[in-house]
């Protein structure tokens, strides 16, 4: 054991690199396949931060802390973020990251979705959370592939001080019981509007927050389109608002056939009145590649239903 320490302490401190934002795609998954995590510095200028903090304050704000330690006593998690900011909207189909995350998941998938969108704001007191893989929202279950890729985006300025995430560089092989040692263990500091990228496998957890200030996070993650999302985009963001968004984003959110057969729905209307087995491209009033699926009075009651059901269900609150 001695000696084990000994050599350990003789190895280098691992370091997350940093690149510029402009770095070439290649260059980023060339340090996330060796390191599982990329700090992009500067990503965004400070007045979209700016645009991004205002529109989800209020929900910030509002929200109460976790209720268990690995959510965090001390911390605020709020979602929704694609139906209630369209600053996050801009996050989620950021073309530098969104490449990224389509290079590193295209071995096992033919699309990749939305996984999660979440503010995580660490305040005073907070102390850190326990270092684990994302991967384990499925369990220990998947071998063999890379299921998630994952930013936190630097709302405030993220310090070894007030909870800069910690990361283990270069864990993503290591056995899910291995425990990390604290000198294998780094923080990614950096500046706001940066965005830290990695891996579902690579083991990290939120740094302690020992100093007054908040540290605010936007965790926006992604996952093989065949998989179950963390967060359920279909309720988080329904029809009722999906519909009016870009496609690449209704995409993202999961409005779509993932592949042949997968995620089909037939509208639950009167015996002959709607189609049955469409794509969920169909809730939001869009054709599957231009061939009509029913007529325009029939998406017309669709949408109608699914309006009806969303305002029923909004006055049951
Ligand atoms: O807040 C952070 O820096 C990381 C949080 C995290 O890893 C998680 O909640 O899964
Ligand atoms: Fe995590």
């Amino acid at each position: 054991m001695a000696e084990r320490m000994a050599e350990l302490t003789a190895e280098p401190m691992p370091e997350l690199v940093t690149l510029p934002a402009d770095a070439p795609t290649e260059r980023i998954l060339e340090i996330i396949a060796r390191d599982g995590a990329v700090i992009l510095k500067d990503v965004l200028s400070p007045a979209e931060v700016d645009r991004v903090l205002a529109e989800t304050r209020p929900y910030i704000d509002a929200t109460r802390r976790g209720q268990d330690a690995f959510t965090g006593f001390h911390t605020t998690r709020t979602g929704a973020l694609v139906a209630r900011s369209p600053a996050c909207r801009d996050l989620v189909l950021n073309p530098r990251v969104l490449e990224a995350a389509n290079r590193f998941l295209e071995p096992w998938c033919k699309r990749i979705q939305l996984h999660l969108t979440q503010v995580i704001r660490l305040q005073p007191g907070q102390p850190a959370q326990v270092i684990h893989r994302d991967r384990w929202a499925w369990g220990t279950y998947l071998k063999g592939v890379e299921p998630q890729f994952n930013t936190i985006w630097a709302i405030t300025d993220f310090t070894a001080a007030n909870g800069a995430t910690q990361v283990v560089p270069r864990s993503s092989d290591w056995p899910d019981d291995r425990q990390a040692l604290p000198q294998e263990i780094t923080r990614a500091e950096m500046s706001r509007g940066s965005v830290l990228l990695y891996t579902g496998s690579v083991f990290h957890g939120g740094g302690a927050n020992e100093s007054d200030g908040e540290r605010i996070g936007m965790n926006i993650t992604y996952s093989l389109g065949w998989l179950r999302q963390e967060e359920n985009q279909y309720l988080s963001c329904p029809p009722e608002i999906a519909r009016d968004l870009p496609k690449p984003l209704q995409d993202l959110l999961g409005y779509t056939v993932g592949s042949y057969a997968l995620g089909y729905y037939t509208p639950p209307l009167p015996p002959g009145q709607g189609p049955e087995a469409v794509g969920p491209e169909y809730a939001l009033g869009r054709t599957l590649d231009g061939e009509g699926l029913g007529s325009e009075e029939l998406r017309a009651a669709v949408s109608a239903s699914i309006d009806q059901a969303a305002l029923a269900a909004s006055s049951r609150v």
